[in-house]
């Protein structure tokens, strides 16, 4: 699951071009989720899911932050986010299915803004990353 070192470097640069709008995109993002993939919300019976909703883009906010710690922590992953993984995998239960939809829409996302820094090696290198956080969130799982 490891990235290579083109991957880190991929992975870097496209993230520093976009600069301040993490937080937008982590919230389109959510919002995509929540209308492809329904069964994603059940895990949030608190929350409010209309497009105005002040509670899924705090969320976005949230989910985006913790990409950035990622992408800044590309050598030391599971040390870095151990106590989200704590929080999904053994707090919340969340299904490890659901990174896969939260991770699918992230790139599509990210495709729509971006579209011309998003070449075939960037998106493979991006994909990599998602899955790569994905599974340090679900470890503990089981
Ligand atoms: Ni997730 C809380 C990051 C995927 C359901 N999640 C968080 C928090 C961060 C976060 C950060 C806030 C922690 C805190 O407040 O201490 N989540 C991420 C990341 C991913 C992810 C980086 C994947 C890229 N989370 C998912 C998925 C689901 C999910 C796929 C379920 C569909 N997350 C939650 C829930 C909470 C949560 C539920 C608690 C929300 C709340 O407000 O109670």
């Amino acid at each position: 699951m490891a990235l290579s070192d083109e991957d880190k470097c991929n992975v870097k640069e496209f993230w520093e071009k976009l600069g301040e709008n993490t937080n937008v995109y982590g919230t389109e993002a959510l919002f995509r989720t929540f209308l492809s993939f329904p069964a994603t919300k059940t895990y949030f019976p608190h929350f409010d899911f209309s497009s105005r909703s002040r509670q899924v883009r705090a969320h976005g906010k949230k989910v985006a932050d913790a990409l950035t710690l990622a992408v800044n922590h590309l050598d030391d992953l599971p040390a870095a986010l151990s106590s989200l993984s704590d929080l999904h995998a053994q707090r919340l239960k969340v299904d490890p299915i659901n990174f896969k939809f939260l991770s699918h829409c992230l790139l599509v996302t990210l495709a729509r803004h971006h579209p011309g820094n998003l070449n075939p090696e960037v998106h493979a290198s991006l994909d990599k990353f998602l899955s790569y956080v994905s599974s340090v969130l679900t470890s503990k799982y089981r």
